[in-house]
């Protein structure tokens, strides 16, 4: 039934999406423009739904410094789908100036005179996408002065975050929008429990307000403190858009000890090959009345199907023994992944900009005396057919576990519980433990496991390729001047660098080091940008069109379940560097050279070491592959005479804001409590959800499924 015109003017229209992450894979020859059609079909959606606004909630970009052609697209886009002659149709009560007082310029795009918006998008940043470097400035801010983005949730002090709501009204409907661009889920975790994180409330009328929260924070427990339970949150809120998870959830789901409800749309392309990306995007049209809100999925249609299957070689007819297995046993997964492409076939949305070629991961366990076989070869085979030729195939073993029958049912639990604890984990954690719990050998004797974490974090999370190259030479520069001025010799000389290294992790030198470090690789790197400008094409740099284990799986990304793999120890220094193929020759067993293992568990660690390495070597020689030839801005039609508003060419700076600026009408008040009840509506799927005065009777369930 299509509501009634009355109900029009009191219903605010919002279009929410997460985790865009334009520019993934952007080097990758088929994938290159996966985030971008994406992102069209969601502004498109835009459109068509006649919303009152865009909310982003966090990596609209993948990488921290966009290339070029990334932010081109973007841009466009927004110009496309945003700009136009569309009044806005609600009012905006809080006050400008200081929702946006970390903005060059500290007002809405669509109040300014010169501006001519017709969808205006809010957005936080995700930790993708964070502000960093000199001036504190990310990609948001670029497009917030560009007139794009209304930037907000930007909080800058490491002490206290104190958040007051954007407030809008529509008619009857009044919304208080709260938002947090992400930061590192240990330091806000260590806030919330400080207590001085704090959300500020209008003093009047408190009951009136819809309360949303957009956050961009790991929601799943990956370790004790880097993730933000849901129970940190204030109950006075009645919504929350979670971004940062991949993994579509976004059906409210009813938090019974909070009140609220959390809705997490999940990204917008599968940034890596792990369950959580298999299942179907969404995005939402959030429409809310008065203290009512209704939660419309809408399937994404333009996105690369992916397809995920689990084969237990060990549970198939296969017999280890057989004098041709190696052969039968590659047959065997073939066919599964034909199966899985006549799947994707009959499953493809009809709609033209979707690919034909799906994502394909096999997750193959092995075990019980069966031999892994080349992925690359493999791979070859479906060269014409999938996405992702390269990283179709993961091999992985049970661990095999004294204490339990081997009952092939209990050990599949195992192992899935096994490998989900793994993958939740960080990279830094894991950079920690590996070096910690290795035997003596593998300890780092110069290098501060802490720098080194963080080092791989950099790279893992914004691609900062030379950040690990850069901390090696640093410390080990920093060694060598000390070795020196204490006159070390050779006898001396490994009890001083174990000396060495201890001060220097007491006074905690490792921070600043990997600031430098990171200084560094940042000053090299533009130094290659600006060779790259030479066009060089280097085919050496084909593994860059890889889904890198390393790329962005950090903190909590994509929920990574795939990940997982036994062994985590047996792995020797010797399985380095095998990104390329995203493959990795384990030693130890007489195998043969080509049986290549892909085990991700440690993968994205020791790839990281490897491939820096790798990298800091070609870096002279380009960096840059292939440019895919199909840029879908060629969709974009650009009118020669130019839009009907033509901006002026001058831009008066002004930093006061324009005179429309409203002034600030409303009290903030730190701690009201909240008078009201909330509760779910009756019904899991009924599309109204109401959250006043309803007894929450029916509960939802556990908050995790
Ligand atoms: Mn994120």
């Amino acid at each position: 039934m299509p509501p009634t015109q009355d109900s029009e003017d009191d219903t605010l229209k919002i279009l929410v999406a997460t985790d865009i992450h334009l520019g993934y894979a952007e080097k990758d020859g088929i994938r290159g423009n996966d985030s971008l059609v994406s992102f069209e079909e969601i502004l498109e959606n835009a459109k068509k739904h006649d919303v009152d606004f865009i909310l982003l909630g966090g990596d609209l970009f993948h990488e921290n410094k966009p290339p070029r052609r990334i932010m081109h697209g973007c841009i466009s886009l927004f110009r496309k789908y945003c700009m136009g002659d569309k009044p806005v149709q609600f009012e905006y009560l809080s006050d400008q100036s200081k929702d946006f007082n970390h903005c060059q310029f500290p007002y809405l795009n669509y109040e300014d005179p010169n501006l001519n918006v017709s969808i205006p998008v809010f957005s936080i940043h995700g930790n993708h996408d964070d502000p960093t470097g000199q001036g504190n400035l990310c990609t948001l801010d670029i497009l917030h002065t560009s007139g794009f983005v209304n930037y907000f949730g930007k909080h800058t002090s490491l002490e206290k975050i104190e958040m007051s709501p954007l407030l809008l009204q529509k008619g009857s409907t009044k919304l208080a929008m709260y938002g947090l661009g992400s930061i590192r889920d240990e330091r806000l975790h260590r806030m919330f429990l400080k207590k001085t994180v704090s959300m500020l409330r209008p003093r009047e009328n408190q009951e009136e307000w819809f309360n949303m929260f957009v956050i961009h924070q790991n929601r799943s427990k990956h370790t004790t403190t880097n993730y933000i339970p849901e129970q940190f949150l204030d109950d006075f809120l009645d919504l929350v858009i979670w971004g940062h998870e991949h993994e579509c959830r976004i059906e409210p789901e009813w938090n019974s000890v909070q009140n609220f409800y959390v809705s997490q749309p999940g990204s917008s392309v599968a940034t890596s090959l792990s369950e959580g990306e298999t299942v179907k995007k969404h995005i939402g049209l959030l429409q809310i009345k008065g203290k009512n809100f209704k939660m419309t999925k809408i399937p994404l249609e333009t996105v690369r199907p992916f397809y995920m299957e689990d084969v237990v070689l060990s549970d198939t007819s296969l017999d280890p023994q057989d004098h041709n297995i190696a052969k039968k046993v590659e047959a065997f997964c073939a066919e599964k992944v034909e199966g899985l492409l006549e799947k994707a076939e009959s499953e493809h949305s009809g709609n033209s900009k979707q690919p034909d070629k799906p994502l394909i991961r096999l997750r193959i366990d092995y075990s019980g005396g069966f031999e892994p076989f080349s992925a690359h070869r493999f791979g070859q085979k479906f060269i014409d057919k999938v996405a992702n030729p390269k990283d179709m195939v993961q091999f992985q073993r049970k661990k095999v576990l004294a204490t339990k029958s081997d009952s092939k049912e209990d050990m599949g639990d195992l192992g899935a519980i096994k490998a989900d604890a793994l993958d939740t984990s960080r990279v830094e954690d894991m950079v920690k433990d590996y070096f910690s719990s290795s035997d003596c050998k593998m300890q780092l004797k110069l290098l501060t496991e802490k720098g080194m974490g963080q080092a791989v974090q950099e790279f893992v999370d914004k691609e900062e390729r030379e950040a690990i190259s850069e901390l090696v030479k640093y410390q080990l520069q920093k060694t060598q001047t000390y070795l020196k001025q204490r006159n070390a010799n050779e006898e001396i000389i490994d009890a001083e660098v174990t000396r060495y290294k201890e001060e220097r992790k007491k006074k905690k030198e490792d921070d600043e080091e990997v600031r430098e470090a990171i200084k560094r690789a940042r000053a090299n790197r533009s130094q290659q940008e600006d060779d790259d400008e030479e066009g060089q094409v280097s085919p050496l740099d084909s593994d860059d069109n890889e889904e890198p284990a390393v790329r962005g799986r950090g903190r909590g990304r994509g929920r990574g379940r795939g990940r997982g793999a036994s062994e985590p120890k047996s792995r020797g220094r010797g399985s380095r560097g095998g990104r390329g193929e995203g493959t990795t020759t384990r030693g130890g067993r007489g195998r043969k050279k080509e049986a290549v293992v892909v085990e991700s568990q440690n993968r994205s660690i020791m790839d990281a070491f490897g491939a820096t390495s790798q990298k800091s070597k070609k870096a002279t020689s380009s960096r840059r592959h292939q440019m895919p030839a199909k840029v879908p801005q060629s969709s974009i039609n650009y009118n020669a005479d130019g839009p009907a508003k033509v901006p002026q060419s001058s831009i008066i700076y002004n930093a006061d804001g324009p005179a429309k600026v409203p002034q600030s009408r409303i009290i903030y008040n730190a701690d009201s409590t909240p008078t009201y009840q909330q509760g779910p509506c009756q019904a899991v799927n009924c599309t109204l959800y109401t959250s006043t005065n309803v007894h929450p009777q029916v509960s939802k369930g556990p908050v995790r499924q």
